[in-house]
């Protein structure tokens, strides 16, 4: 892995309505994430965090069921910037949310250095949706489909092309909560997907042996998107959107240490910890106890 670590904070919650989870990379970091890489004798340099434009409104804020999108669209053009500027050095982006929106940024400022970027996307939820099929409007619903190029061209087009991503290149792992326009699309663009049926039958092993030999030949780098809502809320509870019956600590972490052992993840971000909604920062030591895993921690 590359020991040359960037930091990058991306306090953005105008992808959802719950307040709080700007203030995620803060709560990451105060959770001890440098000293724990450190000692993992990374080199860290944190870029601090990236500037969120504030909605100039909040009466008309949902623009064609899209809530936000100037503003999301203007703050995951700057991460785009300042994540492709990061790989430019030569450097690991390691990216902290923040809603799950911002990953239409991570993956605009990291897919153009490579031909077949694989994203394995460990998620309770698709993030599949667009306009015309999120109940929502909330675009942290929104971010895979927008990097596939399906969707609004203000989130398509963020950093100046389209698409980022190819389906056949991408994995998630842990969904449990998907609407019906995105199993559509998830069947019609023939996304790979362990749902938590997979991963009880299969075991978290094989599902991670699996997606290694999957992306191995397929790809030219990895992008690891892990949403803390993956988790079970039980382990991970300050989320804006738990859903019952996630992946366990101990599934999560064997899996990040059998992506460390594959040697294959580029990148990576961790999205969706609202310290507002969590039990004394546990879900932001939680994220740190696996950012350790997936750079190398062992106890041997
Ligand atoms: N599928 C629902 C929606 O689009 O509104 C919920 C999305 C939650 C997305 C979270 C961050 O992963
Ligand atoms: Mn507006
Ligand atoms: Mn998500
Ligand atoms: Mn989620």
């Amino acid at each position: 892995m590359n020991k040359q670590l960037s930091v990058i904070g991306v306090p953005m919650d105008l992808g959802q309505m719950r307040r709080g989870v700007d203030m995620g990379p803060s709560a990451i970091r105060y959770a001890g994430m440098v000293e724990r890489l450190e000692q993992l004798s990374y080199t860290i340099e944190d870029l601090g965090d990236i500037e969120i434009p504030r909605p100039k409104h909040q009466t008309d804020v949902k623009h064609d069921n899209l809530r936000n999108l100037h503003e999301i669209a203007e703050g995951t053009s700057r991460l785009a910037e300042a994540v492709d500027q990061v790989i430019e050095n030569n450097r690991f982006p390691l990216v902290l949310g923040g809603d799950h929106s911002i990953a239409m940024g991570t993956l605009a400022g990291v897919a153009k250095h490579y031909n077949n970027l694989g994203v394995i996307w460990y998620d309770a939820h698709g993030d599949l949706n667009t306009a015309d099929s999120s109940p929502s409007g909330n675009i942290h619903g929104m971010p895979l489909a927008a990097s596939l190029g399906i969707g609004h061209e203000k989130l398509t087009g963020i950093h100046g092309y389209s698409p980022k991503i190819k389906p056949e290149n991408i994995v998630i792992i842990g969904a449990r909560s998907l609407d019906e326009g995105e199993k559509v699309l998830i069947k019609e663009q023939g996304i790979k997907v362990y749902t938590m049926h997979e991963v009880d039958r299969m075991g978290m092993t094989k599902v991670i042996e699996e997606t290694v030999d999957y992306l191995k030949d397929r790809t030219d780098g990895v992008h690891l998107s892990l949403d803390l809502d993956g988790l079970d809320p039980n382990d991970a509870p300050g989320v804006g959107t738990p859903v019952m019956g996630g992946l366990s600590y101990r599934e999560s972490h064997l899996a990040m240490e059998m992506l460390h052992q594959s040697e294959m993840i580029t990148s990576a971000e961790f999205v969706e910890v609202n310290p507002i909604l969590d039990e004394k920062n546990k879900t932001a030591g939680v994220a740190v106890g696996l950012m350790g895993s997936l750079f190398g921690e062992t106890l041997k």
